[in-house]
């Protein structure tokens, strides 16, 4: 459903027919997959950009001041960061809804997919950076992928939404989807016996479409990851577009680069 395209097209630029928005993105992004999920999920048809973000271009900041993707045009608006993005297009595009309507399973389901953006996430990007099974950032992720193993228990249902995949799943899997990745790099596995529950969860996560749909090669993570833990990442791995090399090693933080890092397009 998703138009995808290395030319930078501007906010302003036209939207071809049919379409109904643009979203900046990034290939190997998982806090972009979380949007682009969303809109698979709702079936929505849009125009995706990736964007070199080693080469934003001085707009780029006026759409999103922290110069990150993921960032959605709608309507002539500008939404950024991957949750709210997420949360505005549950709300933009009405069907299928994702979350329960029930109050309080809908609150839980917030508190599925707020545990592991603030700790899970942090952890993943640990034992990234370190690129060993270093004991202590092994334990702090299993102690991670453990709580979610846990909450899914608690949720007694297939997934976090309930029976079928919802807003909680997608903004939980794009790390889950990376873990065989991180078996490449560092070796860690998430163990099956210990984790019964989340381990049978990405086997059924595997099989929904919607994740089918929004999958990024796994050996493009790994060429992608490689080089993005030792702080020189290339943005444009699957893209057709000329590579942009990093003069200088960048400061990984948690995954998370130094927002100020502003490379102008040349
Ligand atoms: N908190 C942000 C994080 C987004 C983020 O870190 N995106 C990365 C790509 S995966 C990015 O755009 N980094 C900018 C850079 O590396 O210059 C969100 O949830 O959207």
């Amino acid at each position: 459903m998703a138009l995808i395209e290395d030319t930078l097209r501007k906010p302003t630029d036209p939207l071809q027919e049919g379409l109904e928005l643009r979203m900046y993105s990034m290939r190997m992004c998982p806090y972009a997959q979380r949007a682009r999920l969303i809109l698979a999920a709702k079936g929505v048809k849009y125009n995706c950009i990736n964007i070199d973000l080693n080469n934003k271009p001085d707009w780029f900041f006026d759409i999103n001041p922290y110069g990150e993707v993921p960032v959605v045009i709608h309507n002539g608006s500008n939404v950024y960061e991957s949750l709210i993005c997420a949360e505005y297009l549950e709300e933009a595009f009405s069907t299928p809804t994702l979350y329960s309507s029930e109050p309080v399973k809908r609150a839980w389901e917030k508190i599925y997919f707020n545990h592991w953006t603030k700790k899970g996430i942090p952890a993943f990007y640990s034992l990234l950076k370190a690129g060993h099974l270093d004991p202590e950032l092994t334990n702090r992720l299993n102690e991670h992928v453990s709580t979610m193993d846990q909450y899914l228990k608690k949720a007694d249902t297939p997934y976090f939404h309930g029976n079928t995949p919802g807003f909680s799943d997608y903004m939980i899997w794009p790390w889950f989807e990376r873990i065989p990745m991180m078996g490449e790099i560092t070796g860690y596995k998430t163990d099956e016996t210990k984790y019964p529950t989340i381990t049978a969860w990405v086997a059924r996560m595997w099989k929904d479409p919607v994740v089918q749909e929004c999958k990024i090669d796994s050996r493009l993570f790994v060429e992608h990851y490689g080089k993005y833990r030792t702080g020189r990442p290339d943005f444009t791995i699957g893209a057709d577009a000329k590579r942009a090399p990093v003069a200088e090693a960048l400061e990984n933080l948690d995954g998370l680069r130094d927002p100020k890092t502003r490379f102008k397009q040349t």
